[in-house]
């Protein structure tokens, strides 16, 4: 029963991951490739064996000969797209953003919740990081106590020309979101931005530098740093500051080489697509063997699902107004126990 997937949206993301289930992934293919721009379906589709395109993305979620999809398209088309997975009961792997903002996230979550079904997997990647996983099995353990504060530095070299001051917040920002959720297990309750000087070498009018600050339900402190324009290499760090002690990871300390004349040092991965690489391998491999098993265990996921999507949104939505405000918002969501099933 090998997984036929339908992947949508063949960007950066999607290619990658065509390239990943067709080269390094047990139980799938790539069955049918769609993109808004049809062309280039075509061109990937013609180098994988057995895949076809199909030009409308709803067409190609309720063909009969798609087992599963794979969610690459941009943000606004998610909502329309996942309701679909949902209608056709194909379970789907959503890159970020579940949708584009907090309604249409709720009514996601809903739609799932009243279908009795988890089918929907959000692509949260760091999860599936060797680095985050250890660093979670470390505070589940207790072994460091109970965490209190952690640190975040999100620095990439580069971002597209139309990545503006809230894409920070809801396109970067949102991993040390879910992250935050993922380690320390529990709601972020207010969120506040804080702009410092801008750097001089980022496009007129993105500000960046941005710090962070989440208080969580319990009242732990997180602060990030995201800085896109760097200009240097792609680097994420996370530290925990815990009652019996602190960890980190992201220390770039893989390979520490000394050379001539008299330098020392490794080498920094260029983007997230290589920093992340096994975290994207491990997210694919362990979401197709749910749902190949899926039709025995009744679960089609094994991650973060449509509640961390929504949870996410309502962070993001926050730290966007507190972006304009410059004070610490409140995050409004729903509590989870006010939607059984979700
Ligand atoms: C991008 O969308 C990602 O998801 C990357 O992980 C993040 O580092 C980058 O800032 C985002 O634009």
């Amino acid at each position: 029963n090998e997984l036929r997937i339908a992947v949508l949206g063949v960007g950066m993301m999607g290619a990658d991951h065509v390239a990943r289930i067709s080269s390094k992934i047990a139980g799938a293919r790539v069955a049918v490739v769609n993109d808004y721009f049809t062309e280039k379906a075509e061109e990937l589709a013609a180098s994988i064996p057995g895949a076809r395109v199909v030009v409308d993305p709803i067409d190609a979620i309720a063909d009969p000969e798609v087992d599963a999809v794979l969610l690459a398209t941009p943000g606004p088309t998610h909502e329309k797209q996942l309701l679909a997975c949902l209608e056709y009961g194909k379970p789907v792997m959503c890159e970020k953003p579940l949708t584009t903002d907090v309604e249409t996230s709720l009514a996601v979550v809903k739609a799932e919740a009243e279908l009795g079904k988890k089918l929907i997997q959000v692509g949260f990647m760091r999860r599936f990081d060797n680095e985050y996983a250890d660093l979670k099995a470390l505070i589940d353990s207790g072994d460091i106590g109970r965490p209190l504060v952690v640190h975040c530095a999100h620095r990439n070299p580069a971002v597209p020309p139309h990545f503006d001051s809230a894409m920070i917040v809801k396109d970067s920002l949102v991993h040390e979101v879910d992250v935050t959720r993922f380690l320390l297990d529990e709601e972020i309750t207010t969120v506040q931005i804080i702009t410092p000087s801008a750097n001089t070498n980022a496009p007129a009018g993105l500000k960046d530098p941005q710090i962070a600050i989440f208080t969580t339900e319990t009242g732990r402190h997180v602060d990030a740093e995201v800085f896109v324009t760097t200009g240097v290499a792609y680097e994420v760090r996370t530290e925990v500051v815990a009652e019996r002690g602190s960890a980190m990871i992201g220390l770039d300390v893989g390979l520490v080489r000394k050379s001539a004349p008299g330098t020392w040092g490794g080498t920094i991965t260029p983007s997230f697509k290589e920093r992340f690489g096994q975290a994207y391998d491990t997210e694919i491999q362990r979401w197709v063997d749910a749902v190949r098993s899926g039709a025995e265990t009744g679960n089609f996921v094994d991650g973060p699902g449509a509640w961390d999507g929504y949870a996410a949104a309502a962070v993001c939505e926050a730290g966007v107004k507190s972006l304009e405000s410059g004070a610490p918002v409140a995050v409004d969501m729903v509590p989870r126990s006010s939607i059984p099933g979700a």
